[in-house]
Protein backbone atom coordinates (compact mmCIF):
# COMPACT_ATOMS: atom_id res chain seq x y z
CA UNK A 1 0.00 0.00 0.00
CA UNK A 2 1.26 3.90 -0.97
CA UNK A 3 2.64 5.41 2.18
CA UNK A 4 0.31 9.10 2.44
CA UNK A 5 1.18 12.04 4.66
CA UNK A 6 -1.30 14.87 5.30
CA UNK A 7 -0.50 18.74 5.06
CA UNK A 8 -2.51 21.16 6.54
CA UNK A 9 -2.04 24.45 7.38
CA UNK A 10 -4.36 27.54 8.79
CA UNK A 11 -2.99 30.66 7.71
CA UNK A 12 0.40 29.69 7.74
CA UNK A 13 3.56 32.30 7.59
CA UNK A 14 7.19 30.94 8.17
CA UNK A 15 9.61 32.91 10.59
CA UNK A 16 13.08 31.98 11.57
CA UNK A 17 16.51 30.59 11.21
CA UNK A 18 17.24 27.48 9.41
CA UNK A 19 20.60 25.56 8.68
CA UNK A 20 19.00 23.12 5.70
CA UNK A 21 21.45 19.57 5.51
CA UNK A 22 24.71 19.10 3.41
CA UNK A 23 25.02 19.43 0.15
CA UNK A 24 23.83 16.39 -1.82
CA UNK A 25 26.21 17.29 -4.79
CA UNK A 26 29.26 17.90 -2.67
CA UNK A 27 28.33 15.55 -0.42
CA UNK A 28 28.94 12.44 -3.07
CA UNK A 29 31.73 14.39 -4.60
CA UNK A 30 33.46 14.21 -1.27
CA UNK A 31 33.24 10.45 -0.58
CA UNK A 32 34.21 9.74 -4.07
CA UNK A 33 37.55 12.29 -4.11
CA UNK A 34 38.17 10.98 -0.47
CA UNK A 35 37.90 7.30 -2.01
CA UNK A 36 40.13 8.11 -4.81
CA UNK A 37 42.77 9.42 -2.85
CA UNK A 38 45.25 7.61 -0.73
CA UNK A 39 45.28 8.26 2.38
CA UNK A 40 42.86 9.95 4.96
CA UNK A 41 40.15 12.62 3.79
CA UNK A 42 37.51 14.15 6.82
CA UNK A 43 34.06 15.42 5.20
CA UNK A 44 32.34 17.82 7.69
CA UNK A 45 28.65 18.96 7.29
CA UNK A 46 28.28 15.33 4.92
CA UNK A 47 24.36 14.91 3.69
CA UNK A 48 23.22 11.98 5.62
CA UNK A 49 20.58 11.46 2.99
CA UNK A 50 20.05 7.83 1.01
CA UNK A 51 21.36 8.63 -2.40
CA UNK A 52 24.68 9.45 -0.49
CA UNK A 53 24.72 7.03 1.70
CA UNK A 54 24.66 4.45 -1.85
CA UNK A 55 27.88 6.51 -2.68
CA UNK A 56 29.52 5.99 0.74
CA UNK A 57 28.25 1.91 1.07
CA UNK A 58 30.04 1.61 -2.91
CA UNK A 59 33.21 2.61 -1.75
CA UNK A 60 32.98 0.62 1.57
CA UNK A 61 32.27 -2.21 -0.73
CA UNK A 62 35.65 -1.56 -2.75
CA UNK A 63 37.53 -2.05 0.46
CA UNK A 64 37.71 1.86 1.35
CA UNK A 65 37.95 2.59 5.22
CA UNK A 66 34.67 5.11 5.54
CA UNK A 67 33.54 5.60 9.25
CA UNK A 68 30.29 7.92 9.46
CA UNK A 69 29.23 9.58 13.05
CA UNK A 70 26.26 11.51 11.83
CA UNK A 71 27.57 14.56 9.95
CA UNK A 72 31.02 13.41 10.01
CA UNK A 73 32.60 11.37 7.73
CA UNK A 74 36.50 9.90 8.13
CA UNK A 75 37.73 8.24 5.19
CA UNK A 76 40.90 6.21 5.02
CA UNK A 77 41.64 4.86 1.59
CA UNK A 78 44.01 2.50 -0.27
CA UNK A 79 43.98 4.76 -3.42
CA UNK A 80 42.12 4.14 -6.41
CA UNK A 81 44.96 1.45 -7.71
CA UNK A 82 44.22 -0.52 -4.79
CA UNK A 83 40.23 -1.48 -4.57
CA UNK A 84 38.86 -4.82 -3.95
CA UNK A 85 37.11 -6.10 -6.18
CA UNK A 86 33.53 -5.93 -4.89
CA UNK A 87 31.79 -9.24 -3.78
CA UNK A 88 28.14 -8.47 -5.10
CA UNK A 89 26.81 -5.83 -7.08
CA UNK A 90 27.04 -2.00 -6.90
CA UNK A 91 23.56 -0.38 -6.08
CA UNK A 92 23.19 3.49 -6.74
CA UNK A 93 19.55 2.78 -5.50
CA UNK A 94 17.71 6.10 -7.21
CA UNK A 95 20.68 8.32 -7.31
CA UNK A 96 21.97 9.21 -10.85
CA UNK A 97 24.55 11.39 -9.65
CA UNK A 98 26.04 8.05 -7.97
CA UNK A 99 25.29 5.91 -10.72
CA UNK A 100 26.66 8.02 -13.18
CA UNK A 101 29.70 9.59 -11.76
CA UNK A 102 30.50 5.83 -10.40
CA UNK A 103 31.01 4.56 -14.35
CA UNK A 104 33.65 7.26 -14.89
CA UNK A 105 35.57 5.96 -11.72
CA UNK A 106 34.95 2.41 -12.39
CA UNK A 107 36.18 2.70 -16.35
CA UNK A 108 39.77 3.85 -14.80
CA UNK A 109 39.99 1.41 -11.82
CA UNK A 110 41.37 -1.72 -11.52
CA UNK A 111 38.23 -3.64 -10.90
CA UNK A 112 35.55 -5.15 -12.66
CA UNK A 113 31.97 -4.69 -11.17
CA UNK A 114 28.45 -4.20 -11.79
CA UNK A 115 26.27 -1.27 -11.34
CA UNK A 116 22.61 -1.57 -10.38
CA UNK A 117 19.36 1.03 -9.48
CA UNK A 118 16.38 0.97 -8.60
CA UNK A 119 13.07 0.78 -10.23
CA UNK A 120 13.19 4.55 -11.10
CA UNK A 121 17.39 4.88 -11.91
CA UNK A 122 16.92 1.73 -13.89
CA UNK A 123 15.15 4.12 -16.63
CA UNK A 124 17.64 6.92 -16.72
CA UNK A 125 19.47 7.24 -19.76
CA UNK A 126 23.24 6.25 -19.10
CA UNK A 127 24.48 6.55 -23.13
CA UNK A 128 25.30 10.53 -22.29
CA UNK A 129 28.13 8.63 -20.21
CA UNK A 130 28.59 6.08 -21.53
CA UNK A 131 29.54 7.29 -24.89
CA UNK A 132 32.29 9.44 -24.48
CA UNK A 133 33.74 6.95 -21.88
CA UNK A 134 33.71 3.93 -24.53
CA UNK A 135 35.43 6.44 -26.85
CA UNK A 136 38.13 6.44 -24.33
CA UNK A 137 38.63 2.95 -24.19
CA UNK A 138 36.37 2.43 -21.28
CA UNK A 139 34.98 -1.60 -21.57
CA UNK A 140 31.18 -0.97 -20.44
CA UNK A 141 28.52 -3.19 -21.37
CA UNK A 142 24.72 -3.99 -20.85
CA UNK A 143 23.60 -6.67 -18.44
CA UNK A 144 20.54 -6.32 -19.82
CA UNK A 145 18.76 -5.54 -23.12
CA UNK A 146 19.03 -2.00 -23.74
CA UNK A 147 22.96 -0.80 -23.66
CA UNK A 148 21.75 3.21 -22.37
CA UNK A 149 20.02 1.35 -19.29
CA UNK A 150 21.33 0.02 -16.09
CA UNK A 151 22.47 -2.33 -15.04
CA UNK A 152 25.93 -2.03 -16.75
CA UNK A 153 29.68 -3.70 -16.09
CA UNK A 154 32.42 -1.95 -16.04
CA UNK A 155 35.71 -3.82 -16.32
CA UNK A 156 38.39 -1.35 -15.61
CA UNK A 157 40.92 -0.70 -18.18
CA UNK A 158 43.56 2.19 -16.86
CA UNK A 159 45.01 3.72 -18.80
CA UNK A 160 42.54 5.01 -20.66
CA UNK A 161 42.69 7.70 -23.32
CA UNK A 162 42.66 11.15 -23.72
CA UNK A 163 39.51 12.97 -25.12
CA UNK A 164 38.44 16.51 -26.15
CA UNK A 165 35.23 16.40 -25.90
CA UNK A 166 31.91 19.03 -26.48
CA UNK A 167 28.66 17.72 -24.89
CA UNK A 168 25.95 17.82 -26.16
CA UNK A 169 23.71 18.95 -22.94
CA UNK A 170 24.91 20.89 -20.07
CA UNK A 171 25.71 18.53 -17.55
CA UNK A 172 27.61 18.46 -14.60
CA UNK A 173 27.20 14.26 -14.09
CA UNK A 174 28.62 13.86 -17.50
CA UNK A 175 31.43 16.68 -17.18
CA UNK A 176 32.39 15.28 -13.93
CA UNK A 177 32.28 11.57 -14.93
CA UNK A 178 34.49 12.15 -17.98
CA UNK A 179 36.89 14.43 -15.99
CA UNK A 180 37.18 11.51 -13.05
CA UNK A 181 37.74 9.16 -15.71
CA UNK A 182 40.10 11.44 -17.54
CA UNK A 183 42.40 10.77 -13.97
CA UNK A 184 43.33 7.66 -15.74
CA UNK A 185 43.81 8.62 -19.09
CA UNK A 186 47.09 9.01 -20.67
CA UNK A 187 47.12 12.86 -22.12
CA UNK A 188 44.99 15.83 -21.86
CA UNK A 189 41.22 15.65 -21.06
CA UNK A 190 39.10 18.73 -22.13
CA UNK A 191 35.64 19.23 -21.55
CA UNK A 192 33.38 21.79 -23.20
CA UNK A 193 29.61 22.27 -22.40
CA UNK A 194 27.46 25.44 -23.92
CA UNK A 195 26.60 26.65 -20.62
CA UNK A 196 28.30 26.14 -17.20
CA UNK A 197 26.71 23.87 -15.21
CA UNK A 198 27.58 22.95 -11.34
CA UNK A 199 31.46 23.16 -10.77
CA UNK A 200 31.68 21.46 -7.43
CA UNK A 201 34.12 18.85 -9.47
CA UNK A 202 36.30 20.88 -11.15
CA UNK A 203 36.52 22.74 -7.26
CA UNK A 204 36.83 19.43 -4.96
CA UNK A 205 39.55 18.08 -7.52
CA UNK A 206 41.98 20.95 -6.74
CA UNK A 207 41.63 21.14 -3.08
CA UNK A 208 43.05 17.12 -3.34
CA UNK A 209 45.78 18.67 -4.98
CA UNK A 210 44.65 18.28 -9.14
CA UNK A 211 45.77 21.36 -11.47
CA UNK A 212 43.18 21.52 -13.96
CA UNK A 213 42.39 25.20 -16.32
CA UNK A 214 38.91 26.38 -16.67
CA UNK A 215 38.47 28.32 -19.02
CA UNK A 216 34.79 30.02 -19.98
CA UNK A 217 32.96 26.97 -20.68
CA UNK A 218 36.05 24.63 -21.19
CA UNK A 219 37.95 22.84 -19.06
CA UNK A 220 41.25 20.70 -19.31
CA UNK A 221 43.08 17.93 -17.14
CA UNK A 222 46.49 16.11 -17.54
CA UNK A 223 45.42 12.56 -17.07
CA UNK A 224 47.72 10.32 -14.08
CA UNK A 225 47.57 13.22 -11.76
CA UNK A 226 47.73 11.87 -7.89
CA UNK A 227 44.77 13.07 -5.10
CA UNK A 228 45.93 13.74 -2.02
CA UNK A 229 43.47 13.38 1.25
CA UNK A 230 42.17 16.28 2.67
CA UNK A 231 39.65 18.00 5.06
CA UNK A 232 36.11 18.88 3.59
CA UNK A 233 32.95 21.12 4.73
CA UNK A 234 30.12 20.58 3.04
CA UNK A 235 27.65 23.72 3.04
CA UNK A 236 24.04 23.57 3.32
CA UNK A 237 22.49 22.38 0.00
CA UNK A 238 20.78 25.70 -1.65
CA UNK A 239 18.37 22.85 -3.47
CA UNK A 240 17.38 21.79 -0.19
CA UNK A 241 16.93 25.44 0.70
CA UNK A 242 15.15 26.35 -2.34
CA UNK A 243 11.82 24.85 -1.32
CA UNK A 244 11.30 27.47 1.95
CA UNK A 245 12.74 30.49 -0.28
CA UNK A 246 9.90 29.74 -2.34
CA UNK A 247 7.48 29.41 0.84
CA UNK A 248 8.85 32.66 2.16
CA UNK A 249 8.90 34.34 -0.83
CA UNK A 250 5.01 33.76 -1.61
CA UNK A 251 3.31 33.20 2.01
CA UNK A 252 2.54 36.89 3.06
CA UNK A 253 4.45 37.86 6.45
CA UNK A 254 7.22 35.34 5.85
CA UNK A 255 10.68 35.93 6.60
CA UNK A 256 13.24 33.25 6.82
CA UNK A 257 16.54 33.22 7.31
CA UNK A 258 19.04 30.45 5.90
CA UNK A 259 22.74 30.08 7.24
CA UNK A 260 25.84 28.33 5.94
CA UNK A 261 23.87 27.73 2.69
CA UNK A 262 26.14 27.14 -0.53
CA UNK A 263 26.21 30.13 -2.69
CA UNK A 264 27.87 29.07 -5.81
CA UNK A 265 27.50 30.73 -9.01
CA UNK A 266 26.91 27.84 -10.90
CA UNK A 267 23.57 26.87 -8.49
CA UNK A 268 22.33 30.35 -7.49
CA UNK A 269 19.73 30.77 -10.19
CA UNK A 270 17.14 30.43 -8.19
CA UNK A 271 18.32 33.64 -6.07
CA UNK A 272 18.34 35.46 -9.29
CA UNK A 273 14.86 34.12 -10.22
CA UNK A 274 13.39 34.93 -6.80
CA UNK A 275 14.57 38.64 -7.23
CA UNK A 276 13.31 39.14 -10.94
CA UNK A 277 10.01 37.64 -9.11
CA UNK A 278 9.98 40.29 -6.42
CA UNK A 279 10.89 38.74 -3.70
CA UNK A 280 12.70 40.28 -0.65
CA UNK A 281 16.82 38.80 -0.66
CA UNK A 282 19.21 40.33 1.94
CA UNK A 283 23.03 38.58 1.52
CA UNK A 284 23.71 38.87 5.45
CA UNK A 285 27.16 36.86 5.68
CA UNK A 286 29.55 35.61 2.63
CA UNK A 287 31.56 32.82 3.53
CA UNK A 288 34.18 30.89 1.61
CA UNK A 289 35.60 27.48 2.51
CA UNK A 290 37.94 25.79 0.23
CA UNK A 291 36.79 26.81 -3.06
CA UNK A 292 32.86 26.32 -2.18
CA UNK A 293 31.27 29.53 -1.37
CA UNK A 294 28.18 29.75 1.57
CA UNK A 295 26.85 32.34 3.55
CA UNK A 296 23.68 33.80 5.11
CA UNK A 297 20.90 34.80 3.27
CA UNK A 298 17.28 36.19 4.01
CA UNK A 299 14.10 35.93 2.48
CA UNK A 300 11.04 38.01 3.06
CA UNK A 301 7.66 37.85 1.38
CA UNK A 302 6.58 40.63 -1.10
CA UNK A 303 4.45 40.84 -4.30
CA UNK A 304 5.46 38.63 -6.96
CA UNK A 305 5.46 38.74 -10.68
CA UNK A 306 6.06 35.97 -13.53
CA UNK A 307 8.87 35.97 -15.83
CA UNK A 308 10.74 34.22 -17.95
CA UNK A 309 13.42 31.30 -16.95
CA UNK A 310 15.60 30.26 -19.91
CA UNK A 311 18.70 29.82 -21.78
CA UNK A 312 22.19 29.83 -19.93
CA UNK A 313 19.83 30.22 -16.12
CA UNK A 314 18.79 26.63 -16.57
CA UNK A 315 21.98 24.47 -16.02
CA UNK A 316 21.82 26.87 -12.61
CA UNK A 317 18.58 25.99 -11.09
CA UNK A 318 17.12 22.99 -12.90
CA UNK A 319 16.20 21.17 -9.82
CA UNK A 320 14.53 24.30 -9.05
CA UNK A 321 12.39 24.28 -11.54
CA UNK A 322 9.46 22.31 -9.82
CA UNK A 323 9.39 24.62 -6.83
CA UNK A 324 9.63 27.54 -8.97
CA UNK A 325 6.57 26.49 -10.88
CA UNK A 326 4.77 26.43 -8.07
CA UNK A 327 5.76 29.46 -7.23
CA UNK A 328 4.79 31.38 -10.22
CA UNK A 329 1.10 29.98 -9.93
CA UNK A 330 1.10 32.57 -6.89
CA UNK A 331 2.80 35.62 -8.85
CA UNK A 332 0.77 37.88 -11.23
CA UNK A 333 0.84 37.33 -14.85
CA UNK A 334 2.67 34.13 -17.11
CA UNK A 335 5.84 32.91 -16.38
CA UNK A 336 7.47 30.98 -19.25
CA UNK A 337 9.72 28.26 -18.71
CA UNK A 338 11.98 27.39 -21.53
CA UNK A 339 14.95 24.79 -22.68
CA UNK A 340 14.48 22.50 -20.12
CA UNK A 341 13.69 19.33 -21.71
CA UNK A 342 16.23 17.85 -19.41
CA UNK A 343 13.47 17.88 -16.82
CA UNK A 344 11.75 15.21 -18.62
CA UNK A 345 14.80 12.31 -17.71
CA UNK A 346 15.35 13.59 -13.83
CA UNK A 347 13.88 10.71 -11.19
CA UNK A 348 10.93 11.57 -12.80
CA UNK A 349 9.62 13.10 -16.22
CA UNK A 350 9.42 16.39 -14.42
CA UNK A 351 7.51 18.66 -16.58
CA UNK A 352 4.65 16.27 -17.06
CA UNK A 353 4.78 14.93 -13.00
CA UNK A 354 4.59 18.85 -12.23
CA UNK A 355 1.85 20.05 -14.87
CA UNK A 356 -0.43 17.09 -13.90
CA UNK A 357 0.52 17.59 -10.22
CA UNK A 358 -0.44 21.22 -9.85
CA UNK A 359 -3.66 20.75 -11.74
CA UNK A 360 -4.99 19.04 -9.60
CA UNK A 361 -5.24 22.20 -7.25
CA UNK A 362 -6.42 24.09 -9.72
CA UNK A 363 -3.48 25.62 -10.84
CA UNK A 364 -3.29 27.27 -14.52
CA UNK A 365 -0.54 25.87 -16.08
CA UNK A 366 0.41 24.43 -19.71
CA UNK A 367 3.19 21.69 -20.34
CA UNK A 368 5.66 22.51 -23.51
CA UNK A 369 8.00 20.01 -25.09
CA UNK A 370 10.92 22.06 -23.36
CA UNK A 371 9.34 23.67 -20.01
CA UNK A 372 5.99 25.34 -18.97
CA UNK A 373 3.76 27.80 -18.96
CA UNK A 374 1.84 29.36 -15.84
CA UNK A 375 -0.54 32.02 -15.68
CA UNK A 376 -1.00 33.37 -11.73
CA UNK A 377 -2.06 34.19 -9.69
CA UNK A 378 -4.44 31.31 -8.93
CA UNK A 379 -6.26 30.21 -5.62
CA UNK A 380 -5.04 26.63 -5.30
CA UNK A 381 -6.91 23.98 -3.11
CA UNK A 382 -6.45 21.13 -1.47
CA UNK A 383 -6.12 17.83 -2.93
CA UNK A 384 -4.04 14.20 -3.08
CA UNK A 385 -0.34 14.75 -5.09
CA UNK A 386 1.64 12.03 -6.17
CA UNK A 387 5.33 12.62 -5.78
CA UNK A 388 6.20 9.84 -8.29
CA UNK A 389 9.13 8.73 -5.61
CA UNK A 390 10.46 11.61 -6.53
CA UNK A 391 11.59 14.03 -3.54
CA UNK A 392 11.27 17.30 -5.50
CA UNK A 393 7.50 16.41 -5.78
CA UNK A 394 7.45 15.43 -2.91
CA UNK A 395 8.43 18.42 -1.41
CA UNK A 396 6.94 20.51 -3.98
CA UNK A 397 3.61 18.74 -3.06
CA UNK A 398 4.29 19.81 0.72
CA UNK A 399 4.74 23.40 0.04
CA UNK A 400 1.59 23.67 -2.36
CA UNK A 401 -0.32 23.25 0.80
CA UNK A 402 0.98 26.43 2.18
CA UNK A 403 -0.39 27.99 -0.16
CA UNK A 404 -3.56 25.66 -0.77
CA UNK A 405 -6.92 26.78 1.16
CA UNK A 406 -7.49 23.11 2.30
CA UNK A 407 -5.11 19.98 3.20
CA UNK A 408 -2.60 18.28 0.65
CA UNK A 409 -1.98 14.70 1.06
CA UNK A 410 1.07 12.97 -0.37
CA UNK A 411 1.27 9.92 -2.00
CA UNK A 412 4.77 8.23 -1.00
CA UNK A 413 6.32 10.83 0.72
CA UNK A 414 9.36 8.25 1.98
CA UNK A 415 11.20 9.50 -1.49
CA UNK A 416 12.15 13.29 0.68
CA UNK A 417 14.68 11.38 2.96
CA UNK A 418 16.59 11.06 -0.36
CA UNK A 419 17.93 14.71 -0.43
CA UNK A 420 16.17 16.07 3.00
CA UNK A 421 15.65 13.55 5.62
CA UNK A 422 14.23 15.89 8.22
CA UNK A 423 12.52 17.92 5.65
CA UNK A 424 8.88 18.02 7.47
CA UNK A 425 10.83 18.69 10.99
CA UNK A 426 11.91 21.61 9.29
CA UNK A 427 9.09 22.37 8.07
CA UNK A 428 6.95 22.32 11.43
CA UNK A 429 9.91 24.91 12.92
CA UNK A 430 9.72 27.07 10.27
CA UNK A 431 5.58 27.43 10.33
CA UNK A 432 5.33 27.50 14.01
CA UNK A 433 5.55 30.67 14.13
CA UNK A 434 2.32 32.27 15.82
CA UNK A 435 3.43 36.03 16.54
CA UNK A 436 2.37 39.27 15.53
CA UNK A 437 2.99 40.61 11.99
O1 LIG B 1 21.49 12.40 -8.65
P1 LIG B 1 20.23 12.75 -9.40
O2 LIG B 1 19.16 11.76 -9.11
O3 LIG B 1 20.46 12.91 -10.88
O4 LIG B 1 19.77 14.15 -8.78
C1 LIG B 1 19.24 15.39 -9.29
C2 LIG B 1 18.28 15.94 -8.17
O5 LIG B 1 17.23 16.52 -8.45
O6 LIG B 1 18.67 15.79 -7.01
C3 LIG B 1 18.54 15.29 -10.64
F1 LIG B 1 17.55 14.52 -10.68
O7 LIG B 1 20.29 16.39 -9.37
C4 LIG B 1 21.37 16.36 -10.32
C5 LIG B 1 21.28 17.59 -11.19
O8 LIG B 1 20.07 17.67 -11.87
C6 LIG B 1 22.66 16.34 -9.54
C7 LIG B 1 23.84 16.75 -10.34
C8 LIG B 1 25.20 16.49 -9.80
O9 LIG B 1 25.38 16.34 -8.57
O10 LIG B 1 26.14 16.46 -10.62
C9 LIG B 1 23.73 17.40 -11.54
C10 LIG B 1 22.44 17.67 -12.20
O11 LIG B 1 22.24 16.71 -13.23
P2 LIG B 1 22.88 16.90 -14.69
O12 LIG B 1 22.30 15.77 -15.49
O13 LIG B 1 22.45 18.23 -15.18
O14 LIG B 1 24.30 16.80 -14.58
Amino acid sequence: MTQKKTVAFNKPRLHGEIRVPGDKSISHRAIMLGAIAKGKTNISGFLEGEDCLRTLDIFKQLGVSIERDGTDVAIDSPGMADWHTPAGELYAGNSGTTARLMLGILAGSNVESVLTGDQYLSKRPMKRVTGPLLSMGASITAEGTDSDLLPLRVKGTPPLKAIDYKMPVASAQVKSAILFAGLRADGIVTVQEDSVSRDHTERMLQQFGVVLQKEGDTVSMEGGQTLAGTDVVVPGDISSAAFFMVAAAMVPGSEVVFTDVGLNPTRTGILDVLQAMGAQIEYLEDKGQQGEPYGTVRISHADLRGTEISGDIIPRLIDELPILALLATQAAGKTVIKDAEELRVKETDRIKAVVTELKKLGAAIEETEDGMIIEGPTPLSGGTLSSYGDHRLGMMAAIAALAASDAVTIEDPACIAISYPNFFEDLEKLTAFQGAE
